[in-house]
């Protein structure tokens, strides 16, 4: 009689032991989690494209920054692999700006409006920038 009841209790307290393993290693596991997403990589933001500056990104939403100038600069291309890629851009100047599908200034054009932006442009215009100023409109 007697060891029935400590066998009993025995198992009563081997249950414990594991559930409390259990939680810590949930635990553990939480803290490990918190660490990998601040380490995570940075979001996309508008806040990329510094003050006085007009910038072009290869994704929607102002992801993945591939071209950032200061307003007043003539035509430039663009270059790599970001040629032909451009689907967001911001224009932080005063004056307005603006990108061409072709390389040299030429081709279908579009305009950056001073102080203005775009997270989307629009699917005709859509990743297809070899080019751009920011000295002046289209
Ligand atoms: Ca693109
Ligand atoms: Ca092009």
């Amino acid at each position: 009689m007697y060891s029935v009841i400590r066998t009993r209790h025995a198992g009563v307290s081997n249950y414990g032991e594991v559930d409390m393993r259990i939680r810590m290693i949930a635990a553990v596991g939480a803290v490990f989690f918190a660490a990998a997403s601040l380490t995570a990589p940075a979001q996309a933001a508008f806040s990329d494209c510094d003050a006085d500056r007009v910038c072009i990104w290869g994704n929607n939403d102002y992801a993945w920054l591939i071209g950032e100038r200061p307003g007043g600069e003539g035509v430039a291309n663009i270059g790599g692999e970001a040629n032909n890629e451009m689907d967001s851009w911001g224009n932080r100047t005063t004056r307005r700006s603006a990108g061409y599908a072709d390389r040299g200034g030429v081709g279908d054009c579009q305009s950056f409006a001073a102080g203005s932006r775009d997270n989307n442009v629009s699917p005709v215009n859509s990743d297809e920038l070899s080019s751009w100023k920011t000295n002046g409109g289209c």
